[in-house]
C-alpha cells in the first residue's frame, strides 16, 4: 500500500517529488484525545520551524468508536468535552452518502471531529509529540465541530494561526496567536461563514497586514481565492476576488489557497488547491504582484501536483493532495500536505520549476 505508483503513471505535470518515507504519519501513529474515540484521520498540517526544529500542526480528526447498525457522531458540548450522538443506521432522518458529512433531522453534523495537534522533528521527516506543548481544541459555539487545516505565518516572533473553526452555525475562519507554543491568544472569528483556507502573508505590505481567504456562495458567485487586508492582523477589508474556478479544467468546482504566500524575486508564489467536481483535489499556483498582491501575474493552467501515489488515490477520501503547510530553504520548497484526507505525507519541489510553468 505505501508504495508510489510506477513514474510512468504520475501525471504528465507533477513536480512533486514525494519523500520515499511516505506517508510519515498514518492515524495509529497517535493515541486518541479520548476514550471511545478512534483516530480516523492525521492529515493537512501547518508547519513551521521553532527551536531550531520543523514543526508541524497536524489535524487529527477523531471519530466515535463504532458499533453494528448504529451511527455514533462526535460533537463538543457546552463544557468543552466531546459527546458521542447516536443514530440507528436505518433512522429515516439520517442522510449518510459522503463519508465526511452527515445530516441528521434536517441538520448537518460531521462524521469526525478535529483538534491540532504539536509535533516536532530535527530531520523534517521523523517526527513525534514533545512534551509540555498543548494540543489545541475547539472552544465554545462556533467550534463545537472543531478545529481544523491551520496555516501558521510567522511575522516577527509572533506566530499568526488562521483555522476552519466548524459549528452548527457554519464554517469561518479562527485565529489564535503564539510566541512560545504554550500561551496563546484568542484573536476569535475573523471571517465569518462560510469561510476558510486563510493565509496572512509573512509580511506587511505598504504598512497593512494581508490574507488570502475562501469565502463560499452558493447561489450566485462560487468557491472562489479572495484577499484581504487589515491595520492590525485582527480586522479585515477591503476584500477583493483574485481567482475563480475555471470551467472543464482541474479546478472547475473549488479553489482555495495553501500556506502562506513565499516572497520570490518576480512576485509572491502562492500554491493553492483546486477540486473538480468529482471532489478530485490537486494543486496548483498563481503569481501575486510583489506591492500589490490583488494583481495576479500568472496562474499554472495544468496543476504542479496530482494525486498519484496508492496512498494519495485511496483513504478516507480517495484522490485528495492537499497542502496547508511549507518550509522554504533558498529554491527548495519542502512541502507537508495531506494525502487521501488520512496521511500525512512530504514532498519538494523547486520554486522555480514552479514559476516556470506559470503562464
Ligand atoms: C468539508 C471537508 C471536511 C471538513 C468540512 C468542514 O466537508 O473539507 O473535511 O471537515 O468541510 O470544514
Amino acid at each position: 500500500m505505501l508504495q508510489i505508483i510506477n513514474e510512468s503513471k504520475k501525471g504528465r505535470t507533477d513536480l512533486a517529488q514525494r519523500f520515499p518515507e511516505n506517508p510519515l504519519l498514518l492515524p495509529k501513529d497517535l493515541a486518541p484525545s479520548a476514550s471511545g474515540l478512534q483516530i480516523i484521520s492525521l492529515l493537512n498540517p501547518g508547519v513551521f520551524r521553532y527551536g531550531g526544529e520543523t514543526w508541524l500542526l497536524v489535524r487529527v480528526a477523531e471519530g466515535a468508536v463504532q458499533k453494528e447498525g448504529v451511527l455514533f457522531f462526535p460533537v463538543l458540548n457546552a463544557t468543552g468535552n466531546t459527546e458521542i450522538i447516536e443514530v440507528p443506521l436505518n433512522d429515516p432522518d439520517l442522510i449518510a452518502t459522503d463519508a465526511r458529512v452527515i445530516n441528521y433531522k434536517g441538520l448537518d453534523y460531521l462524521t469526525t471531529i478535529s483538534h491540532l495537534r504539536l509535533l516536532s522533528s530535527d530531520d523534517g521527516v521523523h517526527f513525534t509529540e514533545p512534551e509540555g506543548y498543548p494540543s489545541l481544541f475547539g472552544h465554545g459555539y462556533l467550534e463545537r465541530f472543531g478545529i481544523e487545516d491551520c496555516r501558521v505565518s510567522q511575522i516577527g516572533d509572533t506566530y499568526y494561526l488562521t483555522y476552519t473553526a466548524v459549528s452548527n452555525n457554519g464554517v469561518g475562519v479562527g485565529m489564535q496567536t503564539t510566541k512560545d507554543w504554550q500561551h496563546f491568544e484568542s484573536g476569535g472569528m475573523i471571517l465569518p461563514p462560510h469561510n476558510k483556507d486563510c493565509a496572512m502573508f509573512e509580511e506587511k505590505i505598504g504598512g497593512k497586514y494581508y490574507c488570502l481567504h475562501r469565502p463560499s456562495s452558493k447561489e450566485i458567485g462560487g468557491n472562489y481565492i479572495w484577499l484581504a487586508e487589515s491595520p492590525d492582523g485582527l480586522h479585515w477589508g477591503n476584500h477583493q476576488c483574485l481567482i475563480k474556478t475555471r470551467p472543464g479544467l482541474w479546478d472547475s468546482a473549488r479553489v482555495g489557497a495553501g500556506a502562506t504566500p513565499i516572497r520570490t524575486e518576480y512576485g509572491w508564489l502562492e500554491i493553492y488547491h483546486g477540486a473538480n467536481a468529482e471532489h478530485q483535489y490537486c494543486l496548483g499556483a498563481f503569481l501575486m504582484d510583489i506591492d500589490d498582491p490583488s494583481k495576479i501575474i500568472s496562474r499554472t493552467t495544468e496543476p504542479i501536483m496530482v494525486p498519484t501515489g496508492v496512498y494519495e488515490l485511496s483513504g478516507f477520501f480517495g484522490y485528495v493532495v492537499f497542502t496547508n503547510g511549507h518550509i522554504v530553504d533558498g529554491d527548495r520548497l519542502t512541502m507537508y500536505y495531506g494525502a487521501a484526507d488520512e496521511f500525512v505525507c512530504g514532498a519538494h519541489f523547486s520554486i522555480s520549476e514552479i514559476l516556470s510553468k506559470l503562464s
